[in-house]
């Protein structure tokens, strides 16, 4: 009995009423902390619009691009704690996503041919929508460094899918999604031969070509499906950001360009720079693009073929009214749909202007055909004044626009001036600005490139944080600012580091949208969604040997792995399928296998293999790597890999510590008090409306799991002891007393939960 609280902790003394209630009495007030600290009224209200108490949630989900981390970062707003990283396009050990047979497949399959890559900059994530606005049930993000597109699925915030770019090698403008994701927009960056061949910059003009890819998602299969996916071939202008219509201007996307100059560099021959080159025009095109239609000359088998995938020529596009340019000032950045379709706003980094071109104005030129002139490649220009609503001067580098709740009130980034400016797009007229922490990129409000913004607040993607938080050497983290946009002045609230990479977008939706998975179905592959063929129950775990090749089919439950002891021969494939058979909420269990770089994440329900060739003979520990219980550390196995050549082992094993009968006499007086301890946490739970809350009823299952397992183990510790072998008797009655522990542990929980959630005792 005793033992048993020392494991359980002083929460058993309270389940079986002895607990005290304890008060914590702070001796400082709160006009002696904000002394202590320094603080002004301002900063307590600060504080007091952030501040999430413990258990609090947050209202919105934010999801931010991991830069070169090649993953994703999940925030809460307005707290701005970090909830999870997601791996994208990069290795990343706890969640097992590059460990995993499965990941590894993805991995494999999203990388250009015969190169598996290992990292990614991920810019840009797209949650899905429906009618324009936000679903919550897809995210999809782009790799600039290596044209790729991920795809994450919202319901357990795992990428299901890479598809690696069949004619870019490189691109910028992605991902951006179509009003009902019909596509996810990537576009190209810097110019090369589609399809990846060889060409010489002397013939840049004639064989560089950029594009923008319309990836089409197959939302039933949750997958983008490349066979009819398509791209719409461009002039070697460097292609950057995009965003499709909405509303009135659905069917049409918008992608800007920069280096329209198709300078090629080339300092090392004596030539000026590709920054020079690259800006020395006074204008750039905006691409406009009538998606729709293009879509259509596809389907009507008017594409050519390049690398397996469906190319629009410039001349088809250009013949068929598909593909039109406006000028647009000197290197502009993004380009943003209002809410409403009807304007877009695009800024010139090297201006102090954004430009605010109409799209009935656009609709209008290109049907009256007034153009300008037409490009090298004779693609229509449009004549800009006739196409533009208005233009404002906000300040030194516009780079990104974002909406308010409120029609005709948009906010951009000034990266030179490091502001934020708030203005009204409809008249042209600044509102307020504010000061950020340091050089911003790109920004974003709530919702906000949807066609229903939610206002609120709005986060600073700042590149630069110099002074903000206590130094950690050269490699300064990014800083992401929160501002209160609730009122008609902007208000600093809050200042995140972001150690991980540099985000470049975020964007973040109604925390009540998002439907997130507590567990999985048994026996599923998470990189699939699916059962996985290798999942086993408790029970029937199995060791399968075929020609040179062991597959282990176990599981893993509080607190074991089954099979706990595998022997195999040097040069064996082994593979280890594990499968979580918990169903209690955040239970989850990794797999590990020392210095053959193995570690599996299992969460509930979730079935995961491990491949590797045991080429090096010795004793490999394997062992859980999430402290899941009291006896987490002893989780544990052995791989056995036996020299080359040589006989298997007898099975036999060395035996430690031996028993007497008063320690199986001990062992079984705990047990029958132990129970009596389950009990009445058995009996306060179904006193409960428990049934009433989805998390206990699964606690209680795995609870009523680790009981049901008792009776077999309790028989064999009576066996043994009628045969007065000690040993095993002790033993047996010790994992009975295990499984008990267990119950208790879980029993516990579920008590905790119901106390904390209302539960209400039935009379
Ligand atoms: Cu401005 Cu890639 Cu959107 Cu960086 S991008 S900031
Ligand atoms: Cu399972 Cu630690």
């Amino acid at each position: 009995m005793k033992s048993l609280k020392r494991i359980l902790g002083a929460s058993t003394a309270a389940i079986i009423g002895f607990g005290a209630a304890g008060a914590a009495y702070s001796a400082e007030s709160l006009d002696d902390v904000m002394k202590r600290r320094g603080l002004s009224q301002k900063d307590l209200l600060a504080a007091a619009k952030t501040y999430t108490p413990t258990g609090g949630r947050d209202e919105f989900v934010a999801f931010s691009s991991g830069g070169q981390s090649g993953q994703v970062i999940v925030y809460g707003i307005p707290s701005m704690r970090i909830l999870k990283y997601v791996s994208a396009f990069t290795p990343e050990p706890w969640q097992g996503f590059g460990f995993d047979d499965e990941s590894k497949k993805i991995l494999e399959e999203g990388s250009p041919k015969g190169n598996v890559l290992t990292w990614g900059d991920t810019h840009h994530p797209a949650i899905s929508e429906t009618n324009g606005e936000y679903d919550g049930e897809w995210l999809f993000i782009n790799d600039k460094a290596n044209p790729r597109i991920a795809v994450i699925n919202l319901h357990d915030f795992e990428t299901q899918q890479i598809v690696a770019n069949p004619v870019f090698q490189s691109e910028h403008g992605g991902a951006f999604v179509t009003p009902n994701t019909d596509y996810v927009l990537e576009a190209a960056q810097y110019a090369a031969p589609l399809g990846g061949e060889y060409a010489p910059l002397s013939e840049f003009n004639e064989k560089y070509r950029g594009g923008v890819t319309y990836w089409k998602f197959d939302r039933e299969a949750g997958r983008i499906d490349p066979s009819k996916s398509f791209t719409v071939e461009m002039p070697p202008y460097s292609q950057d950001l995009s965003d499709a219509g909405k509303l009135v201007s659905d069917g049409w996307s918008f992608t800007n360009s920069f280096c329209s100059e198709r300078y090629v560099g080339g300092i090392e021959s004596g030539r000026p720079p590709f920054e020079a080159g690259c800006s020395a025009n006074d204008t750039d095109f905006l691409h406009i693009v009538n998606w729709k239609k293009a879509a259509e000359l596809i389907a009507a088998g008017k594409g050519k073929e390049i690398n397996g995938h469906q190319v629009l020529t410039m001349d088809v596009a250009v013949a068929e009214g598909v593909l039109f340019l406006a000028p647009e000032v000197k290197s502009p950045h993004g380009v943003d749909v209002t809410p409403d379709g009807k304007f877009l706003i695009v800024s010139g980094k090297l201006d102090t202007q954004v430009t605010v071109y109409s799209f009935e104005k656009l609709q209008q030129a290109i049907k009256d055909k007034k153009y300008a002139g037409e490009d090298p490649y004779g693609i229509p220009i449009l004549d800009l004044e006739s196409v533009i609503h208005k233009q404002i001067d906000l300040g030194l580098g516009p780079l990104h626009t974002q909406f308010d709740s409120t029609p005709c009130i948009a906010y951009t980034s000034l990266y030179v001036d490091s502001q934020v400016a708030k203005y009204n797009y409809c008249e042209g007229k600044i509102l307020d600005k504010v000061s950020v922490h340091y050089n911003i990129g790109h920004l974003m409000t709530m919702e906000g490139d949807t066609v229903a913004p939610k206002g609120k607040y709005l986060v600073a993607l700042n590149k630069l944080a110099i002074d903000r938080f206590n130094p950690v050497g050269p490699l300064h983290p990014q800083n992401h600012q929160l501002i209160d946009i609730g009122n008609s002045k902007m208000e600093l609230l809050y200042d995140m580091p972001i150690p991980l990479g540099e985000p470049h977008y975020v964007v973040a939706i109604s925390a009540d949208k998002l439907k997130p998975l507590v567990r999985y179905k048994y026996g599923t592959n998470s990189r699939t969604g699916k059962r996985h063929e290798a999942a086993v129950r408790p029970g029937r775990e199995k060791i399968v040997r075929t020609d040179g090749r062991v597959d282990i089919y176990g599981t893993a439950i509080r607190s074991h792995l089954t099979p706990e002891i595998v022997e195999v021969e040097q040069g064996d494939v082994v593979s280890f399928h594990f499968t979580n058979a918990e169903r209690a909420e955040d239970e989850t269990h990794g797999f590990a296998v020392d210095t053959y770089n193995v570690n599996l994440s299992l969460e509930p329900g979730k079935t995961a293999s491990a491949t590797f060739t045991a080429d090096r003979a010795g004793v490999f520990p394997y062992f859980c790597t999430e402290f899941c219980s009291a006896l987490h550390l002893e989780m544990q196995g052995y791989l056995i890999v036996r020299p080359k050549g040589t006989k298997a082992g007898s099975g036999e094993v060395s035996v430690g510590t031996t028993y007497t009968k008063a320690d199986y006499d001990k062992q079984y007086k705990t047990n029958l008090q132990t129970q009596q301890v389950i009990d009445s946490v058995v009996a306060y739970i179904v006193s409960t409306n428990f049934k009433d809350f989805d998390n206990v009823v699964a606690l209680v299952e795995d609870a009523t799991d680790q009981l049901g397992r008792i009776e077999e183990v309790k028989k064999k510790a009576e066996e043994a002891a009628a045969k007065e072998d000690w040993n095993n008797a002790m033993l047996w009655a010790n994992q009975w007393w295990q499984f008990q522990v267990k119950a208790a542990d879980i029993g516990l929980r579920a008590k905790t939960y119901l106390e904390e959630h209302g539960a209400v005792v039935k009379k």
